[in-house]
C-alpha cells in the first residue's frame, strides 16, 4: 500500500534521553505491524535518532518514517557536563521544535496528524492534540507506582512539605493507596522540589495526564494491583501493554557462549542502564566484593572516564570476568547461568530481570529508581538493596551471600516465578496486555477515520 493510500497518520514524539526513545520506537513498530494501513512518524532529536535508529530495522516497515527535531542547543554550544543541561535546553525548545517539524512533515506528505502518541513527559501534546482535534495517547516508560506518586504531588507536598531536607526521611506514604511501603527518602528530588524546569515539567505532566485519551505503560496487570485500581480512577484509560516483546539484541562480544561455559545461577550480571556509572569509591567497593567472593561476572561498562580505575581489577580477574560496552541484556537475563543482576533499578531492567527470573541487588541513584528498589525489596521480595544505600565492600558481600547462596535467594526466585507467570498470562492470547494492545490499535486506527 503506498503512503497516499494509507489512512491516518500517527505521530510519535520521543523524549530524547536515557532509555525513553527506544521503548517508544518499539511501540510504534508493534503498532505499525498491527495497523499496516496507517502511517507512523517518529520524531526525535538527530543525536538520539543516530543512536536508536541503526538498531531498529525500520527498512522492513513501509509505514514508519523517522524525523529529526531540534535539540535546543545553540550552534557550537559547549556543554558543562551536567546531564540536566541537555534536558533543560531541550525542554525549553519544546513545543515549538515539535510543532514546526510537524507542520513541515504535514506540508511535505500531505498527511494531517490523526493521533499524537508521545512520551508522557511531553505533556504539551495534550494541548497540541486538542488544537488539532485528535487524541493524545501518552506513553509512560516507567512503572505504575511512580506515575501514581506524580499524580499525588500536591497531596505529598501538603503532608511532607516541599522541602525534602526538613522531612522525617523514614516516614512512609501510608496515606496513599498501594504506596505504604514507599519512604519519604525514596521520593525523587524533582517530585519534592518544583523550582527546576524539569520538576515543573513533571508536575505539569501530572496535571495533563487525566486529559489523555489513554496512558500506555510497559507493565502488566497484577504487578501492583492497588496502585493500578487507584490509577484507573484518575485517568480516562490506562493500558498496560507489557512486558513488550524483547528486541533481538545482537551478541557481538560472545556473551551468551561465555555464559554457557558457566554453572547455573553462578554469574553476577552488572549494568547500570543507559545514563549512569556509580562514583569511583563505589565501583572499587563493588569490584573488591566480587573479587573476595570469587564471583564470576559479566559487566556492561562503557564509561571511559572511569575505566582506568577498574583496569587492575579487570586484568586480575580476566579469567572469571567479562567486560563489554553493550550487552544483549534481555538475552543475558534469560540465560540460566545468571544468578544475580546488580542494577540501578531502571524500570526496563527490573521488568527484564523479572522476565529472566533473576533476583536483583539494587543500587538506585535517581528518579523512579529508589521507588523501584522499594518494590523489588519490600513489596515483591525479589531482590535486596545494599546496606546504607551505597556500595561498600562488606555490604555488597552480604548482598551477594543473601541472593546467591542463602535460602532467601531461593525464595526470591520463587517470588519472581509468580510475577513472571502473571506477566506471561498478560501477554498470552486473550491476556490483559494483549487485549490492551488491541484497544490501543483501535484508538490509533479509529482516530484515523476522522
Ligand atoms: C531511565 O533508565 P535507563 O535507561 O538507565 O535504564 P532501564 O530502564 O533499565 O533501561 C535500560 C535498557 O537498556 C538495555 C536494557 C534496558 O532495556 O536491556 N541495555 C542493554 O540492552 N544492554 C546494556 O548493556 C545496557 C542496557 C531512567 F534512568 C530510569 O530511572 C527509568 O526507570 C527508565 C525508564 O523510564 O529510564
Amino acid at each position: 500500500m503506498s503512503t497516499e493510500q494509507k489512512k491516518g497518520h500517527v505521530v510519535a514524539f520521543a523524549f530524547p534521553f536515557g532509555s525513553h526513545p527506544t521503548p517508544l520506537l518499539h511501540l510504534v513498530q508493534r503498532l505499525a505491524a498491527a495497523a499496516p494501513g496507517v502511517n507512523f512518524s517518529y520524531f526525535n532529536t538527530a543525536e538520539s535518532n543516530q543512536k536508536v535508529l541503526p538498531t531498529a530495522d525500520l527498512k522492513s516497515y513501509d509505514n514508519i518514517k523517522a524525523y529529526d527535531v531540534e535539540d535546543g542547543a545553540p550552534k557550537g554550544y559547549v556543554f558543562s557536563g551536567n546531564p540536566l543541561e541537555r534536558i533543560e535546553l531541550f525542554v525549553k525548545s519544546t513545543p515549538d521544535n515539535f510543532r514546526r517539524r510537524l507542520e513541515e512533515v504535514v506540508g511535505e506528505t500531505g498527511l494531517k496528524a490523526s493521533c499524537l502518541l508521545t512520551d508522557a513527559f511531553l505533556w504539551f501534546s495534550v494541548d497540541m492534540a486538542a488544537e488539532l482535534g485528535i487524541p493524545w495517547v501518552a506513553f509512560w516508560t516507567a512503572g505504575p507506582a511512580p506515575i501514581s506518586l506524580h499524580m499525588y504531588t500536591d497531596v505529598i507536598h501538603s503532608r511532607l512539605g516541599q522541602n525534602g531536607a526538613a522531612q522525617n526521611q523514614d516516614q512512609t506514604l501510608d496515606f496513599l493507596p498501594g504506596l505504604s511501603a514507599i519512604h519519604a527518602s525514596d521520593l525523587p528530588h524533582e517530585l519534592l522540589h518544583l523550582d527546576q524546569p524539569f520538576s515543573r515539567l513533571l508536575y505539569d505532566m501530572s496535571l495533563a495526564l487525566p486529559r489523555a485519551t489513554a496512558v500506555v505503560l510497559n507493565s502488566f496487570a497484577g504487578i501492583d494491583p492497588d496502585v493500578e485500581t487507584d490509577l484507573k480512577s484518575k485517568l480516562k484509560k490506562i493500558l498496560n501493554v507489557g512486558p513488550s516483546p524483547p528486541p533481538p539484541g545482537i551478541d557481538q562480544d560472545g556473551c551468551l557462549s561465555w555464559l554457557s561455559s558457566h554453572a547455573a545461577a553462578s554469574i553476577a550480571y552488572i549494568s547500570f542502564g543507559t545514563m549512569l556509572t556509580p562514583p569511583p569509591p563505589e565501583l572499587l567497593a563493588l569490584a573488591e566484593a566480587l573479587e573476595e567472593k570469587q564471583i564470576p561476572y559479566l559487566w556492561s561498562f562503557r564509561d571511559d572516564s572511569k575505566r582506568q580505575l577498574l583496569q587492575r581489577f579487570f586484568e586480575k580477574t580476566e579469567s572469571v570476568g567479562k567486560v563489554v560496552e553493550w550487552a544483549p541484556q534481555t538475552r543475558i537475563l534469560a540465560h540460566p547461568s545468571v544468578g544475580v543482576f546488580v542494577t540501578h533499578c531502571g524500570w526496563n531492567s527490573v521488568v527484564e530481570s523479572i522476565m529472566g527470573g533473576v533476583p536483583m541487588i539494587c543500587r538506585p541513584f535517581f528518579g523512579d529508581q529508589m521507588i523501584n528498589r522499594r518494590r523489588v525489596q519490600d513489596v515483591w521480595w525479589i531482590g535486596v538493596g545494599v546496606e546504607g544505600g551505597v556500595f561498600t565492600k562488606s555490604g555488597m558481600m552480604t548482598a551477594l551471600d543473601v541472593v546467591m547462596s542463602g535460602g532467601e535467594g531461593k525464595k526470591m526466585r520463587e517470588n519472581i516465578g509468580r510475577l513472571r507467570e502473571c506477566a506471561s498470562r498478560a501477554v498470552a492470547e486473550n491476556g490483559s496486555s494483549t487485549e490492551n494492545f488491541e484497544s490501543l490499535v483501535d484508538i490509533v486506527t479509529s482516530s484515523s477515520h476522522q
